[in-house]
């Protein structure tokens, strides 16, 4: 497989002016008419006689320019495209050609889900429904006719609004869709089937009335509130705050079982995975609430952040994911806590993208190259591209950033535009200079920043030295990366609480109430900063809101940590200072456990979470984030070489340690959280159901029968998801329940939903995740489990991604047993879906960082799927690249 790359960009040919199709659903021999105004492109960079369309696994039928069938002698058709040798300037092209949606398991293109029709089109998915210029700077309007019978099919939906409906010449029915704003094939949707919906309105501020529907199997029609109030209030809020409204008269949701992502962004017909659109109390956690909402807003934003303004091609990716995620993170921070989405989201970006970046498929957030751009939809691009547009929003302020923003969508309203188009745009909003800044889009890897410090008693001075670096990633090494423009927010604690700042040589601001925070700019390898008027040694409070997705290196002392923890202003700091501190503790259990010596948790952390524990004035909510010790993912990730072993017993251990010594305030805090009150989503209600499940976690760790009692009368008694599984967490990884206490847990809960796919998938993960031993035994079981489809991508990424991801103890066997499994899982995966299995590899490629003997294991489990004679591309690039 060959290599794409950004700078062999050339501008397309051939336009297409118009689009018509027409569909005739069968399932495993749809026909597709085309018909394509076509003409030259004058603005191609280097005009081509011949005219080159995509088209994948399409059975031709015929083919004709203007009216005039061609004969074979006048086209060539391979497995990737189709070329005609000549063609006039301006002419229109049709085609006929056959598909069969139920053989398509790769659920790229047209294809069956359960009893309905659905696409997936991007990002190359259109051309395997015809013959197209399937490239996002192509831009069509549509008409799309769909024909299928009345009665298995009744509903029938495309983009745009619908224009005719009725009966065909062949006695079935149709419709036929018009989509009047040009698009890239990319967001072109079709669905087929027998589906309910629910409905409402949505008036926009300039007065106009929306359809909004959401379609669902009849069994999933109490499940679409949550959804449905998502939807209104991210349109609402894009209004308020982006001054962004939509635009067709109907907004239409389809929810589907069997889907790779998580929801696409179709015009006007969203395409979701029904995880990330149906919820209700008893069936769905409050992550499941939460997700429902930001993945709701996620896709209705992209309707200018993505479908108004497109991408020019693929490597600008983040031009639409990255702005996309910024304002799904914004809206979630608005319509609950900032502080808990921030700290969520930075979790998510330090364990996970930071991984990424110091991995073998690292890559800048607007990739240089790709060999299958399915591979690209990445956490760079996405959460990482999201942390790059925060750095301007803060670098350039609110106002300035909306500036820049109003002129980015008015500017680029309608085209296919770039990532330099959107900074661009900011920087003349703004009058700022960004030429530095866009390096972090064209250079991988997480900066590394350390901060040292003096303070002169006599002059009440207190300089900060800032230096960067950044490691070799694929594309650079280290001595070849050039400075970073980095904001790091930041302020100093005393003994009181924050300190007034005041930069040497910069006049106080006297515009703000708050002199206690302040962004320094970070452009040179180093730099340094002098304060003036510090009354007292201060405590530097780096990174405040984490304003940089950079390693940043300070020597802390545990008893300056506490002081953060207790004492900043800023809450991410808090929970921060939280997590170093318990990143310490756990350290000293590693060594310990490394040189068989004596264990000891030190008693500051012990104090630390006794003082938040009895601070009845906290959030909740933070109060649970600050309990959480630091994953085994996230210690595994700040580890040089990983040692799983150690990991998780020194988590383990420091959790039952702290279980014990604070058994009494954790009993006090589980009773006064459960309490019985209506079921709300409201960010309180949450906060404090996740604050009393934190607490049965650490109970559950004790010795104490009666702690297993109240997991089981927690599990018996639930009256919301959320209660329900974390009483079965509770119980199936508890040391005190008996084998048959576990299965008889396990067993009434599958009886109760077997049913609800979405609530057996929860099942499922609940059990991968389990790290007693013998997980790899259990997960072999639970594939043969009649709840278990390869082919459903969720089923797959609840046992095999959960187990693989999620259970380090038994995925990361010595035996190699974990690797041989995910190896034999990916071959299948490979022929059926291989956008699935490439996704599965992650814990594959991170073999450099484990010991000798895994690493050569993970090697083989690797060398083995690269034998694979038909091995997909999205699968051969991501192993080939990781044993590079
Ligand atoms: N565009 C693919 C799905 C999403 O990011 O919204
Ligand atoms: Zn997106």
């Amino acid at each position: 497989p060959k290599s794409i790359y950004l700078k062999d960009y050339k501008r397309p040919d051939f336009l297409i002016e118009k689009t018509e199709l027409h569909f005739t659903l069968d399932p495993s021999e749809t026909l597709v008419q085309s018909r394509l105004e076509i003409r030259r492109n004058p603005e191609a960079n280097t005009p081509a006689a011949s005219l080159v369309l995509h088209g994948q696994e399409l059975e031709l039928i015929s083919l004709s320019i203007d009216g005039h069938a061609l004969s074979s002698a006048g086209y060539d058709v391979g497995p990737e495209a189709l070329t005609i040798s000549t063609v006039p300037d301006e002419f229109v092209f049709e085609a006929v050609v056959k598909i069969n949606p139920e053989g398509n398991t790769s659920l790229e293109g047209l294809y069956k889900s359960r009893t309905m029709y659905c696409t997936q089109c991007e990002a190359e998915g259109f051309r395997k429904i015809t013959y197209y210029l399937d490239r996002p700077d192509v831009m069509s309007e549509f008409l799309t006719t769909i024909e299928a019978s009345e009665s298995d099919f009744p509903v029938l939906l495309s983009n745009g609004n619908l224009i005719a409906s009725g009966e065909a010449d062949s006695g079935k029915h149709f419709a036929t869709w018009h989509d009047p704003f040009k698009k890239p094939a990319y967001l072109f949707a079709l669905v087929a089937g027998t589906l309910d919906y629910v409905e409402d309105t949505f008036t926009t501020q300039s007065g106009r009335d929306i359809t909004l529907r959401i379609f669902v199997e009849s069994k999933d029609i109490d499940k679409c509130d949550h959804a449905m109030r998502s939807l209104k209030n991210a349109m609402r809020w894009d209004e308020e705050v982006y001054g962004l409204e939509y635009d067709l008269d109907i907004f239409m949701i389809v929810a589907v079982d069997d889907f790779n992502m998580g929801a696409m962004e179709n015009k006007g017909l969203n395409i979701f995975n029904t995880s990330c659109v149906l919820a209700k109390p008893e069936t769905t956690t409050d992550a499941g609430f939460q997700r429902v909402e930001s993945v709701v807003a996620h896709e209705y934003f992209h309707n200018w952040s993505g479908n108004r303004v497109t991408c020019r091609d693929w490597f600008q990716l983040s031009l639409k994911e990255g702005f996309t995620v910024f304002r799904d993170s914004q809206f979630s921070a608005d319509m609950n806590s900032q502080t808990v989405k921030r700290v969520e989201d930075v979790s998510v970006l330090r364990t996970l993208q930071f991984a990424e970046d110091g991995g073998p498929m690292a890559h800048p957030v607007r990739p240089p190259s790709f060999i299958e751009i399915s591979n690209f939809y990445t956490l760079t691009v996405y959460e990482k591209g999201s942390e790059v547009v925060g750095m301007i929003h803060t670098l350039l302020g609110a106002e300035n950033f909306r500036t820049g923003s109003d002129l980015y969508f008015s500017r680029h309203d309608g085209e296919a535009a770039t990532i330099e188009d959107f900074v661009a745009a900011m920087e003349e909003a703004s009058g700022r200079d960004l030429a530095q800044f866009t390096r972090w889009y064209s250079q991988a890897g997480t900066p590394r920043v350390v901060a040292s410090d003096t303070y002169n008693e006599d002059s009440g001075t207190y300089t900060l030295t800032l230096a960067q670096s950044c490691p070799t990633t694929p594309e650079a090494k280290a001595e070849e990366k050039l400075p970073f423009h980095i904001p790091i927010a930041m302020g100093l604690l005393g003994d009181a609480g924050n300190l007034p700042i005041q930069l040497q040589g910069q006049p106080a601001d006297p515009d703000t109430d708050d002199n206690t925070n302040i962004v320094l700019e970070l452009t040179e390898p180093e730099q340094t900063f002098v304060f003036e008027g510090v009354t007292e040694k201060p405590t530097p409070v780096l990174l405040r809101g984490f304003s940089a997705p950079v390693k940043l290196h300070y020597d802390y002392s545990r008893e300056q940590l506490t002081a953060i923890m207790s004492r900043d202003s800023d809450g991410f700091s808090r929970w921060d200072a939280c997590q170093k501190l318990a990143v310490a503790v756990l350290e000293d259990v590693m060594q310990a456990y490394r040189g068989d010596q004596a264990y000891r948790v030190d008693p500051l952390l012990v104090a630390a979470y006794r003082a938040i524990l009895i601070d009845t004035s906290l959030d909740k909510a933070m109060v649970a984030l600050m309990l959480q010790l630091p994953t085994e993912a996230y210690l595994s990730e700040i580890a040089t070489e990983i040692d799983v072993e150690a990991i998780h017993f020194a988590r383990q251990y420091v959790r039952k340690h702290l279980a014990a010594a604070l058994s009494a305030q954790l009993e006090a805090v589980y009773q006064a959280s459960n309490e019985v009150v209506p079921f709300s989503v409201s960010a309180s209600a949450i906060a404090s159901r996740s604050l009393k499940n934190t607490v049965l976690s650490y109970l559950i760790c004790t010795d104490t029968d009666e702690n297993l009692q109240l997991a089981q009368q927690q599990l018996a008694n639930a009256t919301n998801m959320t209660d329900e599984l974390s009483g079965l967490t509770a119980i199936i990884n508890s040391e005190l329940a008996t084998d048959a206490q576990r299965k008889t847990a396990l067993d009434e809960f599958y009886q109760r939903w077997s049913a609800e796919a979405l609530v057996v998938n929860q099942w499922l993960v609940a059990q991968a995740n389990v790290a007693r031993e013998g997980g790899l035994e259990r997960v072999m079981d639970l594939i043969q489990h009649e709840a278990f489809d390869i082919k459903n991508p969720n089923k797959v990424r609840s046992v095999i991604g959960a187990f693989c991801s999620g259970n380090p103890v038994n995925f990361h066997r010595q035996d190699g047993a974990g690797y041989e499994f995910l190896a034999d899982q990916i071959l299948v995966l490979n022929k059926l879906n291989p956008q699935i299995a490439s996704r599965l590899l992650t814990p594959l490629t991170k073999w450099r960082k484990y010991d000798k003997g895994r690493q050569t294991l993970m090697c083989n489990a690797l060398q083995r799927v690269l034998a694979e004679p038909a091995l997909s591309k999205d699968v051969y690039e991501v192993v080939s690249k990781s044993l590079k």
